[in-house]
């Protein structure tokens, strides 16, 4: 089945991993009549995806839009902006979003707290919030999904990671209550929770040390970003009727948020 035939597709944080994977999964498993949105603050990357697409997937229309979503100032303009052939998003994946430091309290950044919480937090509400009345605006109270990716440090907060964990933990509490709140609707609201999965995200989280960053996946095998993007494609090609509303995904090695295996 075509489900994701005509449709057209957001992804926040498109410029690596998770989100990068996800356009491209999307691309591959619809390649033509699909429409893809992709943002990330850096412009230059989401051209290179871009063209990746162009070159894999080339009957798919791919917009990339520079987009800070820890700026409410640049989403309230956004969707206004889009081009015309752009602006019936079917499906919103917010997925930007990062982790800085292992500090624990009293000795966290205070900075830190509130990059982590403006971008993973009311960035995502915000996206939210300027999607929600395009869905809205459809039959039935309103269709389209709305896939947000959360973690398993939302449901298990961890040592150093106390911040981070809560602005997953605001995530899952606000993916929940929309999912009652539009119980009306044909608009699905869909959370995916990664466990480890390999990305720039330990080398964001360690300021750029690639050698500490590295460190975290020593003698385990983490997820790929292609075995969350497979989920949430998968997710947004159900039956209209179906919704995935919630789903944990962890590497063989991984039971819980600590709970990791090593090869020594
Ligand atoms: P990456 O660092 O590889 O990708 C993060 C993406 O988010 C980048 O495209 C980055 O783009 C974007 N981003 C960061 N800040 C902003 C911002 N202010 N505005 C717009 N885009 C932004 O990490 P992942 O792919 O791992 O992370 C994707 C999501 O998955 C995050 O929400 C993360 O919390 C979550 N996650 C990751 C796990 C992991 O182990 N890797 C596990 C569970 C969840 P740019 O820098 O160009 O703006
Ligand atoms: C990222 C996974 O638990 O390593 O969300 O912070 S974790």
């Amino acid at each position: 089945a075509q489900r994701l035939k005509g449709k057209t597709i957001l992804v926040t944080g498109a410029s690596s991993g998770i989100g990068r994977s996800t356009a491209l999964e999307f691309a591959k498993t619809q390649p033509e009549d699909l429409k893809l949105i992709l943002t990330a603050r850096r412009i230059d990357t989401l051209k290179e995806v871009a063209a990746q697409i162009a070159k894999e997937a080339p009957g798919v229309k791919v917009l990339p839009v520079k987009l800070d979503v820890s700026k409410p100032e640049e989403i309230s303009g956004f969707v206004g902006q889009l081009p015309e052939e752009f602006k019936q998003v079917d499906v919103l994946v917010n997925n930007a979003g990062l982790v800085k430091g292992v500090a624990q309290a009293p000795d966290i950044n205070p900075a830190d707290v509130d990059v982590m919480f403006a971008t993973n937090v009311t960035g995502l509400i915000n996206m939210t919030q300027a999607i929600l009345p395009i869905f809205k605006s459809r039959a039935d109270g309103g269709k389209g999904d709305i896939i947000n990716i959360g973690s398993i440090a939302g449901r298990e907060p961890y040592q150093g990671g106390s911040i981070y964990c809560a602005t997953k933990a605001a995530v899952r509490s606000f993916t929940d209550a929309l999912r009652r709140e539009l119980v009306a609707t044909r608009i699905r609201i869909i959370e995916i929770d990664p466990g480890q999965v390999e990305t720039e995200f330990s080398v964001v989280r360690f300021g750029g040390d690639k050698a500490k960053a590295d460190k975290v996946y020593e003698g385990v095998e983490p997820l790929t970003p292609e075995d969350i993007a497979e989920v949430v494609v998968f997710a947004a090609g159900r039956r209209e009727n179906v919704v995935l509303a919630d789903s944990l995904i962890f590497p063989n090695h991984q039971a819980a948020a600590t709970v990791l295996h090593r090869r020594s």
